[in-house]
């Protein structure tokens, strides 16, 4: 039995081969069929270009039905799919090249990625090579202002916008690849970055039985029909849209609206012939920030799905008031998929992330063991959708384990007698902003190496649009510091999403008696700041 996760998608695929699966407002419609022929040529592209089973392919592109057939054509071949947010620098990139080493980058040319096949040179740009950035931290780079040119030695295809630069002209032009490479459960099929308290992202593994248990656990636990249409304006390259939102559709059915990106206007007039979405809080706040988004235009809806962030408990009570409907919240991670959800049938409780889902343990304890009814701890999955590990890290794969082989989520939780989970705070010191990670350690790190910033504390306060804005609180060397110092300082380096949005400059930062700021003191002080 071939366990790739492919192979499972492919089922549906010839089942419905005459089916629509992608409705694209301004393209032609995909079929199931044409959907297969272009995975199936992906896959033949990537033999032609010289890529095996095991091998990484990187890839930064925007969302079009192309690179959704470069997705299905790794995991068809067995290699290993890295998917990057647009959003990151050439710097960003460079360093995800570095670490993932792959056989090929597949990337937008527009990004202002100058892109050339350059020999890497010796000091590869690495925006977290500094000295503050932790134990895995490597001798600092030598520093340069600028990253215009990926280099790498890493051979580079392009596929923009439209779905067209060289590597569609090799799916165009190449064979397709007849069978689907045989995978166990336990090999790789994909690796998700995320970053962490050190700074520097690490690659979460995962793999094709993670993938496929997951994907069947949510089309059980959602009730996904095959007449449904998901609505799908998530980005592909973080697990909520990548494998949640798709894998839903190719193991349940239905076809989905594919959206480049989200868009209220574009949502509000697809919502008509959709019955089932999935966002991040930011989307849902958006949408109830239009008149036009009223229970009529929800009237064929039969579920509304959010995570990836906390869902406020006021936009939770304010969309079932407009449209009737209790938006279904769940929980989940890179590094786990998903691991509690709300009952599809039962009470959905604001504020609340639900059960554990079937077949997923989930428990809440600290360094004394695990925790009772209403106590609130660190919460712990284990179960098939837990990843394999950190690429190429396996001490930082064990620190996050408990010894009886669960992940410890860095996220602080309570659960009630009935197993219901409310997250109340986070362990690790993370913002997350409209659905995206910032992990403060890696801003701080930058801009603590500003000649003009004595030292800094990076925090997340409420937002009303991104849930938590990204501000970084300064202490000048001399004379004050100014945001567009600091943006054009950072412009190069971070992505637009995790660069401060205000920066304060204070005299001193507040410290315990231990010497460790205190962020808590600071997230209240400037708690209005966005009000
Ligand atoms: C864009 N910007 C952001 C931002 N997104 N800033 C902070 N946080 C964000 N999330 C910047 C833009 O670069 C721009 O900068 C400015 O803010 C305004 O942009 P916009 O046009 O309003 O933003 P938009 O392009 O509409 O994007 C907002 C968004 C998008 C919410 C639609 O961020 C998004 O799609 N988020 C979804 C994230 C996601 O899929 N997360 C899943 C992770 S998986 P400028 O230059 O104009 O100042 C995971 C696990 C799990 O967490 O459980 O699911
Ligand atoms: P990522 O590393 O991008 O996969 O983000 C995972 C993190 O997102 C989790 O550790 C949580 O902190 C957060 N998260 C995901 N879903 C929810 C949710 N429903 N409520 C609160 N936080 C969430």
């Amino acid at each position: 039995m071939n366990d790739n996760v492919y192979s499972l998608f492919e089922t549906r695929f010839r089942a419905d081969e005459d089916a629509a699966c992608l409705w694209l407002p301004d393209r032609d419609d995909w079929r199931y069929a044409d959907l297969e022929d272009r995975a199936s040529r992906a896959a033949g592209a990537l033999v032609d270009l010289g890529v095996q089973s095991g091998d990484r392919v990187v890839t930064q592109t925007e969302k079009t039905p192309e690179a959704l057939a470069l997705y299905l054509g790794c995991l068809k071949l067995g290699a290993i799919y890295v998917p990057l947010n647009t959003a990151y620098t050439v710097a960003e990139l460079e360093y995800f090249l570095s670490d993932a080493k792959p056989a090929l980058l597949v990337c937008d040319p527009s990004h202002g990625t100058n892109v050339s096949v350059e020999r890497q040179r010796p000091g590869m740009v690495d925006p977290w090579a500094t000295s503050g950035a932790g134990p895995q931290a490597e001798p600092k780079a030598p520093a340069v202002g600028h990253a215009e040119q990926v280099e790498s030695d890493v051979p580079i295809e392009t596929l923009d916008a439209s779905g067209r630069g060289t590597f569609a002209d090799r799916m165009d032009a190449a064979q397709v690849l007849e069978s689907t490479v045989s995978r166990t459960v336990d090999d790789i099929a994909a690796i998700v970055y995320t970053s962490g308290t050190t700074g520097r992202p690490k690659g979460a593994m995962l793999t094709h039985g993670n993938l496929s248990s997951n994907a069947r656990t949510l089309c059980d636990a959602w009730g996904w029909r095959s007449d449904d249409v998901l609505l799908h304006a998530l980005p592909i390259f973080h697990v909520h849209g990548l494998f949640v939102a798709l894998h839903c559709v190719f193991v349940g059915g239905g076809s989905m609206v594919f959206l480049p990106r989200f868009d209220a206007d574009s949502v509000i007039e697809q919502l008509p012939r959709s019955t089932v979405m999935m966002g991040v809080p930011t989307f849902y706040t958006r949408l109830l920030a239009r008149d036009a988004f009223s229970r009529d235009v929800c009237q064929g809806m039969r579920l509304f799905i959010s995570g990836s962030a906390p869902l406020a408990a006021q936009t939770f009570a304010a969309f079932e008031a407009r449209t009737g409907h209790r938006i279904l919240e769940r929980y989940g991670m890179s590094e786990t998929l998903m691991s509690t959800s709300n009952p599809l049938v039962g009470e959905r409780i604001g504020g609340t992330v639900g059960f554990a889902l079937p077949g997923v343990e989930a428990r809440i304890a600290n360094d004394g063991g695990v925790l009772g009814e209403g106590e609130i701890g660190g919460i712990e999955v284990r179960g098939p959708n837990v990843f394999r590990g950190y690429w190429e890290m396996p001490d930082k794969t064990a620190e996050e384990f408990s010894s009886d082989g669960f992940f410890q989520t860095g996220d602080l939780g309570v659960m009630d007698g009935e197993g219901r989970i409310s997250i109340v705070g986070r362990a690790k010191d993370l913002i997350i902003s409209g659905g995206y990670n910032v992990y403060p350690k890696e801003v701080e790190t930058l801009m603590d190496d500003m000649p003009e910033v004595s030292e800094s504390a990076v925090i997340g306060v409420p937002h009303p649009d991104f849930g938590e804005g990204v501000v970084a609180v300064v202490v000048p060397r001399d004379g004050p510091v100014d945001v567009a110092m600091v943006e054009r300082a950072l412009k190069d380096r971070l992505a637009r999403f995790k660069q401060p949005k205000r920066v304060i400059c204070v005299e001193d930062l507040p410290r315990n008696v231990m010497g460790k700021v205190q962020k808590n003191a600071l997230r209240e002080r400037f708690a209005n700041l966005f009000a």
